[in-house]
């Protein structure tokens, strides 16, 4: 039988005092409240610390260990296990290799468009090299040049909008760009007396940093995309001195590359940063043999490279600073020209 409080008669029938709930649910209360200031303060320092991390030293590496948003799953290379150059793609951790073009002609110098959709890339399936697009699976392969003159080492704008390319269309190698569909072709460089190769966009999309040389004297240059402004970046002068292959870093601006200025012999090529004016240029490798093609990761964080450091040519990433090195292949014959994936969207 359920009592009435209001018709309680005296005190002593009164029931027994109930547990001290409100001081349990007051100590819950503190307790909730000194979590959420603890959860609150990580966050904001988390914060803070995220968007501060380029001026704190260190803080980097904190940062960089987790997944990054930027960098896709995939490295797209070139690998000669089928005698020709064939086009493959490979996991970041070295697993799901993938072959995606197979045929009996040379496809190489693969870059990833923006989006990280699309690989445009070097054939010579048609005759002579010539310039091709395709699908991230394979798939859609299309055509972007049709010059019986050499065309090759393409790559996309930073905005994704052009193609960068060599062609030798004008009697000798000059850097040319295009639309993504082949359209609108011009040219960058006018040295009728040198080879311009290898383009690399800058961040802003506005300059390119390419080599050129004679003979085996080959240096890296700045130019804007209008053809003003040519700025030499490296000074090699001895006969087989060589600073090719860059790569501009379009988060630090930094620019990687491959020489054999440091190297023990001709075929001791290192991969080397500097800034974009040439100055403060530093060694990532220090092998014997070669460490080629040094490619950013889309976050800027690590470097695609090749080496025959184990033997024949191997794919590995490291980190911006030379550190962690990661071999992904392991095979018996030659792999190079890798290029990292954007985080497709
Ligand atoms: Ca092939
Ligand atoms: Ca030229
Ligand atoms: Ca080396
Ligand atoms: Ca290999």
């Amino acid at each position: 039988m359920i009592e009435n409080p209001e018709t309680a008669p005296t005190p002593q029938t009164l029931p027994p005092p109930p547990p001290p709930k409100k001081n349990t649910w007051k100590k819950v209360a503190i307790g909730c409240g000194i979590v959420l200031v603890v959860f609150v303060c990580c966050v904001a320092l988390g914060a803070i610390a995220y968007l501060e991390r380029d001026k704190i030293p260190g803080l980097d590496s904190l940062f960089s260990s987790g997944p990054s948003h930027e960098n896709g799953d995939l490295i797209a290379f070139t690998s000669y296990r089928n005698g020709e150059g064939d086009i493959y793609v490979i996991n970041v951790d070295g697993s799901g290799e993938t072959q995606l073009t197979s045929n009996p002609a040379n496809d190489t110098d693969t870059e990833w468009s923006p989006d990280g959709s699309k690989i445009v890339f070097t054939s010579d399936r048609d005759g002579n090299n010539n310039i091709y697009l395709m699908n991230a699976d394979g798939s859609g392969v299309t055509r972007l040049t049709d010059n019986a003159a050499d065309d090759a080492s393409p790559t996309f704008s930073p905005d994704g909008q052009l193609i960068a390319f060599l062609s030798k269309r004008n009697g000798n190698y000059e850097i040319h760009v295009m639309n993504v569909d082949g359209a609108n072709v011009r040219t960058v460089t006018n040295s009728p007396n040198t080879a311009d190769l290898d383009p690399a966009w800058s961040p802003d999309g506005q300059q390119l940093i390419y080599a050129s040389g004679t003979g085996l004297v080959i240096n890296l240059w700045r130019i804007n995309l209008d053809g003003t402004g040519l700025t030499q970046l490296t000074y090699n002068t001895k006969d087989t001195f060589i600073s090719w292959f860059p790569s501009w870093n379009g988060k630090t601006g930094l620019v990687a590359f491959e020489t054999n200025i440091y190297g023990s012999k001709f075929s001791d090529f290192d991969i080397v940063t500097m800034n974009p004016d040439g100055s403060n240029q530093t060694r990532l490798t220090f092998t014997d043999t070669n460490d080629s093609f040094p490619e950013w990761s889309p976050d800027g964080t690590m470097l695609a490279f090749v080496s025959n450091r184990d033997g024949n040519f191997e794919l590995y990433i490291m980190n911006a600073d030379g550190s962690n090195i990661r071999r992904l292949t392991n095979n018996s014959e030659d792999d190079g020209a890798p290029s990292w994936q954007p985080k497709p969207r």
